[in-house]
């Protein structure tokens, strides 16, 4: 890209010191995800841990991105720093929705208060899962106590990237119910605050009838917290204050239960796993390739050998 190539370590201490573009190029590395990056999540990790996320997720279309910033708006006149990635994992190479994101957001560009950055996935789920949870502890790391995260939440997948915030909210619109491309299920599961967004439009009593009558369907345990049914018109701003206080209510009761610390603890646990699963992935290319691994694939086709034996073979010394 014709640009020096600065080691991570310094970018880090340059993003730490309020360098904005510093941090976007950090935000790339962790992007790509190779070594560099973990050389950043390795700086980030003990700084980090004092950040709030909150994720708002929703089909394409839903109004995310003019809610993020209508929250955004509220979030300055409180004087509070923050961060948004706009995650869009339904779409690694139009990249139309991240265009919509930005023209949505810009107004918030020259802010230094506010940090923006989409990300995209190019193709590949697997890295979003990792790269999400790392690009948020940056932000956490360089001091953005609130950080917020955009996902499109259709697919099982995106919902349960989706479902990695502290506080979840979900945004439908009017006439939800009768629509047939969500995973309700799934996104029901993963709601802490619902919003009904577009709620100028007709509709918003029978969505909430709808939303209501599935919360007490759903075997979620109610006892404590129940996701509560915000109407919003994002365009507008209404409704925001009162999405903004469901969010903090949620973080209350979250923290104040331990829910928080045994989420956490869940989303850690989760994310090592998936380092080393997908280390072992790369040890495992690694290992099927070379001329006794020809030969072997030789010996399967040929039948002389079955693909137990030839595996034991190319795992010698490995216990897998
Ligand atoms: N009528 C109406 N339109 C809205 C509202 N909120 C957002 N929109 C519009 O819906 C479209 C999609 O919004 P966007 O924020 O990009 O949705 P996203 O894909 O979920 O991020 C845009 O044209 C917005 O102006 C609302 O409350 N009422
Ligand atoms: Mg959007």
């Amino acid at each position: 890209m014709g640009r020096k190539r600065v080691p991570a370590g310094e970018l880090f201490q340059a993003a730490l010191d309020g360098d904005r573009s510093s941090l976007a190029r950090l935000l790339s590395l962790i992007e790509r995800g190779d070594d560099e990056a973990r050389e950043v999540g390795r700086l980030a990790y003990p700084l980090s841990g004092e950040g709030y996320t909150v994720g708002l997720t929703g089909a394409p279309g839903a109004g995310k991105s003019t809610l993020t910033s209508a929250v955004i708006r509220h979030l300055r006149s409180l004087d509070l720093e923050i961060a948004v990635l706009a995650i869009d994992p339904s779409s690694p190479f139009t990249g139309g929705a991240i265009l919509g994101d930005r023209v949505r957001m810009q107004d918030h560009a020259t802010d230094p208060g506010v940090f923006i950055r989409s990300m995209a996935t190019r193709g590949h789920l697997g890295g979003l899962s990792l790269a999400t949870p790392e690009a948020v502890r940056a932000l956490d790391a360089i001091g953005r106590k609130w950080i917020l995260v955009e996902t499109v939440g259709v697919g099982q997948v995106e919902v349960e990237v989706a479902g990695k915030a502290d506080t979840t909210v979900v945004v439908v619109n009017p006439g939800w119910g009768d629509s047939v491309q969500a995973n309700k299920a799934g996104l029901m599961e993963i709601a802490d605050v619902f919003v009904i967004n577009k709620a100028d439009r007709k509709g918003v009593d029978e969505t909430k009838r709808d939303l209501m009558q599935m919360l007490d369907l759903s075997d979620l345990p109610h006892d404590a917290y129940r996701p509560p049914i915000i109407a919003t018109v994002g365009t507008t701003g209404e409704g925001i204050v009162d999405l903004w206080d469901a969010v903090l209510a949620h973080r209350a009761y979250a923290e104040s239960s331990g829910v928080l610390a045994e989420r956490r603890t869940f989303r850690l646990r989760e994310e090592l796993r998936e380092i080393i699963a997908q280390r072992l992935g790369r040890k495992a290319r690694q290992l099927c390739t070379g001329e006794r691994w020809d030969e072997l694939t030789d010996e399967v086709v040929d039948r002389t050998t079955d693909p137990w034996t030839a595996a034991d073979e190319m795992l010698a010394g490995i216990d897998a």
